[in-house]
C-alpha cells in the first residue's frame, strides 16, 4: 500500500514550516490541507481533540500531533535522510535545543511582533536571562 499523507496546517507557522521541511528531507510526498483557525474544520478538532492545533498529520489515517513529535515521527517512519541524531545524547541535546526555541526563542519573538509602541520596545530589547 502506498503511504498517505496530509498536513493540516496555516501559512507562516514555524510549526508547520517545521513539518514541511521534515516532509521535504526525506521526499515525501502529501496533501497540504489549509486550516482556517477561526473556523478550525471538523477533521482539525476530530484529529487533535486535545489541543485543536495545527500542525496535525495524517498518515495511512492515523493522526499524529505536535510538530516535535510529528517530526520525530516521521524521522522513524521514513527512510531517507536522517533528520535527529542517532547518538542518544547528541538526540537530548537536539531536543533540549528544540525545546528552548518553543519554550523561550518564539513566544518572545511573538511577543515582538505582535505588540506595539513601548510595549513592542520593551519584548524587542535585548535582555539578561537569569
Ligand atoms: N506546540 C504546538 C504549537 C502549535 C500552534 O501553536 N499552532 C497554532 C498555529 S501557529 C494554532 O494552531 N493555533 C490555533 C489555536 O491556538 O487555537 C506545536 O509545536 O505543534
Amino acid at each position: 500500500m502506498a503511504d498517505e499523507a496530509k498536513l493540516y496546517g496555516v501559512g507562516g507557522s514555524p510549526f508547520v514550516c517545521r513539518v514541511k521541511i521534515a516532509l521535504n528531507l526525506k521526499g515525501i510526498k502529501y496533501e497540504f490541507i489549509e486550516e482556517d483557525l477561526s473556523n478550525k474544520s471538523a477533521d482539525l478538532i476530530k484529529y487533535n481533540p486535545v489541543h485543536k492545533k495545527v500542525p496535525v498529520l495524517v498518515h495511512n489515517g492515523t493522526p499524529i500531533s505536535e510538530s516535535l513529535v510529528i517530526v520525530e515521527y516521521i524521522d522513524d517512519s521514513w527512510k531517507g535522510v536522517p533528520i535527529l541524531p542517532r547518538d542518544a545524547y547528541e538526540k537530548a541535546q537536539a531536543r533540549f535545543w528544540a525545546k528552548v526555541v518553543d519554550d523561550k526563542c518564539l513566544p518572545a519573538l511573538f511577543k515582538a511582533i505582535g505588540s506595539h509602541g513601548q510595549e513592542q520596545a520593551v519584548a524587542e530589547a535585548p535582555r539578561e536571562t537569569t
